[in-house]
């Protein structure tokens, strides 16, 4: 492509939360106001956890104020202490989830093509202090969960895995929670299904459950009971009255998502040095993002030449996950983040770009940002001179 495309007027982002008509959700408040109770697990609290069994399965649901106190509360509820393996390659919410609790993160590598906790690196990282794997669903991809749980099995951990970025995600049917001790989902404003701020943990042992709801709600039992030391990071009433308008819009959500998809990939899939992700099904993945591989290699164009490109046309791309978090100022100095033990994922980290992603976006725009997308890659660091 020869002439370059328009800049954007208004800037871009990487995403949109999706919204209710306003008088849907003002319905809600309407109960809430008449029945002011705005909190510890009022009615909307209750119709927002069962609904979510849908998307989220069968199992036990515990609901949280967000992503980050929920993956807190549930490394408390498995005792988790000492040493838990976990992946470089996430949001800083996962190894601060460990090291808030004095638990040290231990780095291994991740699988290229998943981008997720590497199997097959996980055995020569267990010590005598390890308690746990906790592995991480990255943009909605699959842990490879089957040879995580046997690792665990065989080795006496537990498993807790971070699916913030996997509402709605399955393998081979089941739902993504069906797989380790635990499952928490992210619902804030940036993903797909979201209340705002907000969270859940999803597990299949009833007791684990109840350890959870008495940790979010300070360890109390009853009026006279207060049996360990707990939190309040509990989704209040207005958070999940949110939720309820937002479950409603999810399928929709999705169709136009897999068509932004289908956009990105037929006009990007062949542009050099660009490589997509998979091919995503809407019923079994969460379509949480749509981030693609730049090889600096091939082309000469680093992901960092065009993220910085794609600003000039307005457009806010992210590179998510990047720095990786075992270059995070806590994290550096720990033996096992030293970048020769983490190959893969500093390769991905420095490939990674997360295109704008969602709903409203359409078509229209999804393909001007690909066609700046191959110029950009096609221009490469030059300076390019904007069309008005
Ligand atoms: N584990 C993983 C793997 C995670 O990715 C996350 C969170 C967590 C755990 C923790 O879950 P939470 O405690 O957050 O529930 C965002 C989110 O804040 C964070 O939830 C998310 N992961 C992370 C990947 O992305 P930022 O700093 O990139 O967000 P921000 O504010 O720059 O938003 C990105 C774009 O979204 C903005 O440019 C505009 C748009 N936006 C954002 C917000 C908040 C809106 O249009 N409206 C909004 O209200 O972290």
């Amino acid at each position: 492509m020869s002439v370059e495309p328009r800049s954007f007027e208004q800037p871009i982002y990487v995403t949109r939360p999706m919204l209710p008509e306003f008088a849907v959700f003002t319905k809600h408040l309407e109960a809430i106001w008449q029945s002011a109770i705005l909190s510890n697990g009022g009615p909307q609290h209750v119709e927002l956890e069962r609904r979510l069994h849908g998307p989220l399965g069968d199992g036990h649901i515990a609901l949280f104020n967000n992503g980050t106190n929920a993956l807190m509360t549930a490394v408390k509820a498995l005792d988790l202490s000492g040493e838990v393996i976990t992946t470089p390659f996430t949001f800083a919410a996962t190894p601060h989830a460990l090291a808030w609790h004095g638990i040290k993160p231990v780095f291994v590598d991740i699988d290229d093509s998943t981008m997720t906790l590497d199997p097959a690196r996980i055995e020569a990282a267990i010590t005598e202090r390890t308690t746990g794997i906790f592995a991480v669903h990255v943009y909605g991809n699959p842990c490879n969960v089957e040879a995580i749980g046997r690792i665990a099995q065989a080795r006496g951990l537990k498993v807790l895995y971070d699916g913030a970025h996997a509402f709605g995600t399955k393998v081979e049917g089941q739902p993504i929670a069906a797989f380790g001790d635990a499952t928490m989902f992210s619902f804030h404003a940036t993903k797909l299904f979201h209340t705002a701020e907000g969270g859940a943990v999803v597990m299949n042992d009833l007791d684990l459950k109840r350890r959870m709801e008495l940790l979010k709600n300070f360890g109390i039992a009853d009026e006279v009971t207060v049996r360990s030391v707990g939190i309040n990071s509990k989704m209040n009433e207005i958070q999940a009255a949110l939720g309820l308008c937002v479950v409603d819009l999810v399928t929709a959500e999705k169709a136009k998502r897999h068509e932004i998809a289908n956009v990105y990939r037929s006009r990007l899939g062949a542009v050099p040095s660009i490589t997509m992700p998979r091919q995503q099904n809407p019923d079994t993945d969460s379509l949480q993002y749509f981030c693609i591989r730049i090889d600096r290699d091939v082309t000469g164009i680093s992901r960092d030449d065009v993220y910085n490109q794609l600003k000039r046309y307005n457009i806010f791309a992210r590179r998510y996950f990047y720095p990786l978090c075992s270059d995070y100022e806590p994290y550096r100095n720990f033996p096992d983040s030293a970048a020769s033990n983490l190959p893969v994922a500093h390769r991905v980290g420095d490939q990674v770009l997360c295109l704008p992603f969602y709903g409203a976006l359409g078509t229209a725009y999804a393909e001007r940002i690909s066609d700046i997308v191959a110029y950009v890659v096609e221009h490469g660091s030059d300076e390019v001179v904007h069309a008005a």
